[in-house]
């Protein structure tokens, strides 16, 4: 069976305290339940001061991105050498939003794969379609030609252990959810590509997010779904409160 994976995306929001404070708020509630994982993906300053205080606690700490390379004359970006060393234990890559303002493409997402597990970072690979391609039917073959090229190259045990959150560009942050049975469709044939890329043993291991406008309304009705093991949250995972009630849901 397959745990239902939490994942806080917070984007480019909060200052320190704030998330100092949501901090406090979830660590000791958060429960240690093998159904159940709770990430929380912030931005870089604030990963040193989230780690620490979820020292532990069952939270695990994740970044928004990363440079595929070690290190280097590459002002302003980080490294998974750097995220490594605090601690950090997850990457997410290929965010739709870095896709389309920071030129992340296809090849990048999979130099980045490689480059987190090469420093033992579990890398939260993200893929979705607009909504042209979902009007034009395009939806399912953008999706695929996206998880080939994300995984290209790796073996199946780094398959088996990566993090695909579908998320339709059009369900970002605009309140519009896919319905959980749209969303499953997807999730379904995220899995079916798996198992032609690798095998059914690999794919059935293979943790697939949703993400989009989920919040606590919605959460239990997506992770209900055959082939939808979690969620990637945006604005819903700003508050404590309601990140915990996602946490709970997935339980
Ligand atoms: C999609 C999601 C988090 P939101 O980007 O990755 O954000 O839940 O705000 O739609």
């Amino acid at each position: 069976m397959r745990k239902n994976v939490i994942a806080a995306n917070w984007k480019m929001n909060k200052v320190l305290s704030e998330a100092n404070q949501f901090a406090d708020a979830v660590v000791d509630k958060v429960p240690a339940d093998d159904n159940v994982e709770a990430i929380v993906c912030a931005p870089f300053p604030f990963l040193p001061a989230l780690v620490e205080k979820t020292k532990g606690s069952p939270i695990k700490i994740g970044a928004q991105n990363m440079h595929f390379e070690e290190n280097g004359a590459f002002t302003g970006e980080v490294s998974p050498v750097m995220l490594r060393d605090l601690g950090v234990t997850h990457v997410v890559i290929g965010h739709s939003e870095r896709r389309a303002y920071f030129a992340e493409t296809d090849e990048t997402v999979n130099k980045k794969t490689h480059a987190a597990f090469n420093h033992v970072l579990t890398p939260i690979i993200c893929v979705g379609e607009t909504l042209e391609q979902r009007e034009a039917n395009e939806t399912k073959d953008h999706i695929e030609n996206q998880v080939r090229k994300a995984l290209e190259g790796l073996t199946d045990e780094q398959t088996a252990s990566v993090i695909i959150a579908y998320e339709p560009i059009w369900a970002i942050g605009t309140g519009k959810t896919a319905s959980s049975e749209d969303a499953n469709e997807v999730c379904t044939h995220i899995r079916s590509v798996l198992k032609e890329i690798t095998s059914e043993d690999v794919a059935e291991k293979v943790i697939i997010q949703y993400g989009g406008s989920v919040k606590p309304a919605n959460v239990d009705e997506l992770l209900a779904q055959s082939d939808i093991d979690g969620a990637l949250v945006g604005g819903a995972s700003l508050e404590a409160e309601s990140f915990f009630k996602l946490v709970e849901a997935g339980t």
